[in-house]
């Protein structure tokens, strides 16, 4: 029943909620789902859960969390059964954060300079660098596969691979064969399907929660 749920998904289909759709789907967990109207995001209802007037959101335990990565990070990390966090303590956790990190500080805001066609700022003032060199980056990471961390699927493979299927659905990734044979990869997981298949119906059906 609303509003007695243990953890609470704000969602808007299809949006970068999807990224948190396809975790929570891959986590295993129950999850009640809150349909944000396009709009809605910026109503008070929704500005009391996140000030930024953005999906997606969680409450868990009654605490909020935003920002997908943030939220796929601690997902992964809170449902360490589900196997998609790398533990501290491991080496690999390094690289592990970079990614989810590299997700909404890099790629993104490399896809969107390219998308939105910005005026190329001074290359030492951007954080991001430029799509080219980041696109280099995460192919080298990618060529040995099937993950970016290997043979283990983790929470940045749902960050890096949401980024990267979004940015070819809508005709902004440079083609590469790296990137092609992972989201064709990606595709394939049952997670991500069921995820889809339970957003077909809502799909710009979202009413303010
Ligand atoms: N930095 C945020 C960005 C979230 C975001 O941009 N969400 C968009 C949908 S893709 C949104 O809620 N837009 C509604 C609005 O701006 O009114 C994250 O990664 O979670």
């Amino acid at each position: 029943m609303a509003g007695e749920s243990e953890l609470i998904f704000y969602h808007t289909p299809p949006s970068r909620s999807g990224i948190v759709r396809w975790m929570l789907e891959e986590i295993g967990c129950p999850y009640e789902v809150r349909l944000v109207g396009k709009g809605a995001t910026r109503e008070p209802a929704y500005i009391a859960v996140n000030p930024m007037g953005k999906v997606p959101a969680i409450v868990h335990q009654g605490v909020v969390i935003t920002e997908a990565a943030a939220i796929c990070c601690y997902l992964a990390d809170t449902f360490a059964d589900a196997g998609l966090a790398v533990p501290v303590g491991d080496a690999r956790r390094g690289p592990y954060l970079k990614w989810l990190f590299f997700g909404p500080s890099c790629f993104e805001p490399a896809v969107i300079d390219r998308m939105c066609e910005r005026p190329a700022a001074p290359p030492a003032a951007l954080g991001w660098g430029d799509l080219d060199t980041v696109l280099d980056v995460m192919a080298a990471a990618l060529e040995p596969g099937p993950y970016l961390l290997g043979e283990r699927f983790t929470a940045a493979d749902v960050v890096i691979g949401s980024g990267i299927r979004w940015a070819m659905m809508t005709g902004n990734l440079p083609e590469r064969p790296q990137f092609a044979a992972y989201a064709e990869r990606l595709a394939e997981r049952p997670a991500l399907k069921r995820a889809m298949e339970l957003d077909r119906p809502l799909m710009g059906s979202g009413t303010a929660g």
